[in-house]
């Protein structure tokens, strides 16, 4: 029988290279070898505030997303968080397990509180919890994400190792899966954080509906470090970035990419590295336009992704129960 993997991405801000890099080029991949889960994580995305129109938008285009970088759904189930009631469920149920100093430890947790000191919802505490009835629910072998959500999904095999001591194996602990060089693009206007879809500048990162010209406009912005050579050295994070998001999208060892840039300046090496991007994303952008306009062929596959998830669903949270002495 085929591995399960599951992962998922929240429908906000702009999707960008990095979860293109980092979880969804992947995808494609893994969905050919994996029995693949793929989530649109809506029930995550309410703990950034937003409004009811922008979250609805905000859902249909990462499905388009979804879709357009070639996810499958013949060979992978793709659906929407709250279309499946057992996820919100199994969170309480695992909140009884979870102890609140592990959750404050989380390096998200703290960011994100850090940035909205006034704001700070419940949801963001308990946001690793419901990752892990996401991850649980499926009894998951492998996690696909970036490196950032690595200490997520430590914390999912903690409460699923808690889960099966304290009430007898339930849970498969999962393992995470994390390709190296793709696990952390960092932001083209600060190489010391990484590139994030809820950036407050769009120099931070380039989405994948971004038009060529911004493209090649935002490769051009892009900070670098003093010196001019094309040399990789992690004491160099900007041009180090640049390198491996070339690396990346062109398949060329880093030293191959020296070879071709010696004796030639920043001027060349980004503008070769924006046609590389453009090419590559053209073909996406246009998909996406495409679907676009036609949400009730996005509507029917959504809908038959949660009819698939939640027999996989209940009968997990069925168990559970029975385990916990609900039923
Ligand atoms: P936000 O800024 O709203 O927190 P994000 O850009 O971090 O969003 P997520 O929805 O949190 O995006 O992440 C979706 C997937 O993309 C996850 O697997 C995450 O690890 C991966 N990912 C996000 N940013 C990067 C990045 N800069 N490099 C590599 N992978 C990334
Ligand atoms: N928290 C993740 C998104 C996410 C996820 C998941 C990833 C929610 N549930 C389950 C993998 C598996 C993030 O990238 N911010």
């Amino acid at each position: 029988m085929k591995k399960r993997i599951f992962s998922g991405i929240r429908p906000t801000g702009s999707i960008h290279i990095g979860n293109y890099l980092g979880a969804l080029k992947n995808w494609t991949e893994l969905q050919n070898k994996y029995d693949s889960i793929f989530c649109i994580v809506d029930l995550h995305a309410l703990t950034t505030p937003t409004t009811a129109k922008n979250l609805q938008e905000k859902i249909f285009d990462l499905a388009a997303v979804y879709l357009s970088v070639g996810l499958d759904p013949k060979k992978c189930l793709f659906f929407v968080q709250s279309h499946v009631p057992a996820h919100a469920e199994l969170t309480w149920l695992l909140n009884t397990i979870a102890k609140i100093p592990e959750l404050e430890r989380m390096i998200q947790f703290k960011e994100k509180s850090k940035e909205r000191r006034s704001n700070v919802n419940a949801g963001l505490l308990d946001y690793p919890v419901l990752m892990a009835a996401d991850i649980l629910l499926y009894q998951t072998d492998a996690v696909p994400v970036g490196e950032d959500q690595k200490q997520h999904v430590e914390i999912a095999r903690t409460l699923a190792k808690r889960f099966n001591k304290n009430y007898g194996r339930t849970f498969n602990v999962p393992q995470v899966i994390i390709k190296k060089e793709s696990a952390r693009i960092m932001a083209l206007d600060n190489p010391e954080k990484k590139m994030s879809k809820s950036a407050s500048s769009p120099y931070n990162y380039i989405a994948l509906t971004d038009s060529s010209d911004a493209i090649r406009e935002k490769i051009k912005r892009a900070v670098t470090d003093s010196g001019t050579e094309i040399k990789y050295s992690p004491a160099r994070p900007a041009i180090a970035n640049l390198m491996n998001i070339y690396h990346c999208f062109s398949g060329l060892t880093f030293e191959k990419i020296e070879q071709k840039y010696q004796g030639k300046g920043y001027a060349d090496f980004k503008s070769d590295l924006a046609e590389l991007i453009i090419a590559e994303l053209k073909p996406i952008r246009r998909k996406i336009k495409e679907l676009k306009n036609n949400p009730a062929q996005i509507k029917k596959i959504l809908d038959q992704g949660a009819k698939d998830a939640r027999i996989i669903a209940q009968k997990t949270l069925q168990e559970v129960k029975k385990k916990m002495g609900l039923i």
